[in-house]
């Protein structure tokens, strides 16, 4: 932050980059929240002296900017009922299902929307006071998708770059949504739109052209008081060099051994790493596992499959009934085939540091990642980085953003259980020239392609947005 108070870059995502501790004196603390994001844009942020805005989690009154780990963030706070409204409602219960296909219900309320409104324009009035003349401001993901044009109504001389996490449906889907025409006049405040997929920046084009009625080229919309939109692709990464410093460490090594012997040395070890989310394809995938087992592919001496859940909007009801249906699941099926001493599932709920995640990535031979629907879905990306010695199997569902890069993956339909049947067999078949072959070329992009390399392009290409307009940043 600059003398004045103000910055030239200026980050807005629902949540700040950092979670709140208990210090060991008791006092309370800060530590920098895990996740590529952070770690991509922590660089850009220190090089441009920028600041991060956002929610620091729970209910909490304190809007004074602070400094934590020598970052310059500005808290956003909200109610009790704003959250249940803003984000556990109107995010997450109505916009996450629907822009994941409908695989749950989306619920509409007309105070949820009335929430999401005065948030985002919270967010933005936030945004408007920090920003120096002419700054650069990029807003992040689907909790915020007002906030570009609230901005640019209150500062038409910022630079608003907006990202979307997650998958942007086609219009059929979109057109359920009764605010449908202010969410897409939302977004188009900013000069450049980034989506995970060219498919989705195609639908949104497609739903401008559509119900705002705006001219469209190609990726660019014409607006009528002359200004023009860009919305284009970006495919998120990881910090792939880190992970595979990670997993070659000699710590990691020992974790992973460990994990294997006390998973009594099957022959292979399946593994699934999500948020426990119902767009994750969990309950599918362990039920292709066990009729792989009841078939007798498979007994419990050969392989096993490890579930790792991140527990996950627990408030919100869809998850919990969620949570619920696997947790029978599981019991289910290691009664069934289980023994003494060897459950045929393992099945951990909770979160583990990147160390760890690292530890249980080298320690397994077939990966498994089976969205019904995913913006990117980094977990395939963090395992092949950790392949380092280029053996492991991924099994990929062909409706991750992923699927688009990783084309040697096992490419799977997850709502065909025969089909991701025959794949998880492959993959456990599959023989060391194979499985190089495939791990080799996934490695190839993946380590080409990190996530210092997306924020530098998307970066780029909004200062490259009206050249004549606003000061640049240093990407
Ligand atoms: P998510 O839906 O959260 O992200 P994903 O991309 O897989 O999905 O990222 C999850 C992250 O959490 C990964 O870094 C993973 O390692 C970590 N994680 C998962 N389970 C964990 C556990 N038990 N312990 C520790 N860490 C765990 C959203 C979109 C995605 C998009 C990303 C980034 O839904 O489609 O890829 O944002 O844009």
């Amino acid at each position: 932050m600059s003398t004045s108070g103000g910055a030239d870059l200026v980050i807005v995502a629902n949540r700040l980059p950092v979670d709140r501790i208990e210090n060991p004196d008791g006092s309370p603390g800060w530590r920098p929240s895990p996740g590529g994001l952070v770690s991509a844009l922590e660089p850009v942020l220190r090089a441009n002296d920028g600041i991060w805005i956002g929610w620091p989690g729970g209910a909490d009154g304190d809007t004074a900017p602070f400094e934590a780990e020598g970052l310059d963030l500005v808290p956003i706070s909200m109610t009790p009922q704003e959250i249940e409204e803003f984000y556990e409602g109107f995010s997450n219960a109505t916009l996450w299902p629907l822009y994941h296909d409908v695989v749950a219900k989306p619920e509409f309320h007309r105070e949820w929307w009335d929430s999401y409104v005065t948030i985002n324009r919270r967010f933005a009035e936030r945004a408007a006071e920090v920003a120096n003349e002419a700054a650069t401001v990029w807003v992040h993901d689907y909790q915020l998708q007002l906030v570009p044009a609230m901005l640019r109504e209150l500062r038409p001389d910022l630079r608003i770059g907006f990202y979307l996490h997650i998958p942007f449906p086609p219009a059929e889907l979109f057109q359920q949504l009764p605010w449908r025409r202010q969410i897409l006049e939302g977004l188009l405040g900013a000069d450049l739109i980034g989506f995970q997929l060219s498919g989705a920046a195609q639908n949104f084009v497609r739903l401008v052209r559509q119900r705002v009625g705006h001219k469209t080229h190609r990726d660019v919309v014409y607006l009528p008081d002359g200004r023009t939109v860009r919305a284009a692709a970006f495919p998120i990464s990881i910090d792939s060099a880190g992970y595979e410093e990670l997993a070659r460490s000699e710590e990691v090594a020992r974790r992973a051994t460990e994990i294997r012997d006390a998973l009594g040395n099957p022959r292979k070890i399946f593994l699934g790493v999500d948020r426990l989310d119902y767009t994750k394809g969990i309950y599918a995938r362990l039920r292709a596992f066990a009729e792989l087992v009841a078939d007798g592919h498979f007994d419990v001496e050969d392989a096993v499959f490890v579930q790792v859940a991140t527990p996950s909007r627990e408030q919100v009801e869809q998850y919990r009934l969620l949570r619920d249906d696997i947790d029978r699941l599981v019991g289910r099926i290691n009664g069934d085939h289980g023994q003494i001493g060897r459950p045929a599932i393992h099945y951990l709920h909770a979160s583990y540091p990147r160390e760890e995640m690292a530890a249980y990535f080298r320690a397994a031979d077939i990966m498994v990642v089976t969205p019904l629907r995913d913006g990117m879905n980094l977990v395939a990306k963090e395992y092949v980085a950790c392949r380092f010695d280029n053996e492991g199997a991924l099994v990929l569902s062909e409706f991750a953003g992923a699927a688009d890069e990783l084309r040697q993956a096992w490419l799977i339909n997850p709502y065909d259980i025969n089909g991701m049947k025959s794949a998880l067999l492959d993959a456990y078949r599959a023989d060391g020239r194979e499985l190089t072959r495939r791990m080799k070329a996934m490695r190839k992009q993946v380590m080409e392609h990190d996530v210092a390399a997306w924020a530098d392009k998307f970066l780029t290409e909004l200062a490259a947005v009206r050249p004549s307009h606003g000061k640049s940043v240093r990407p």
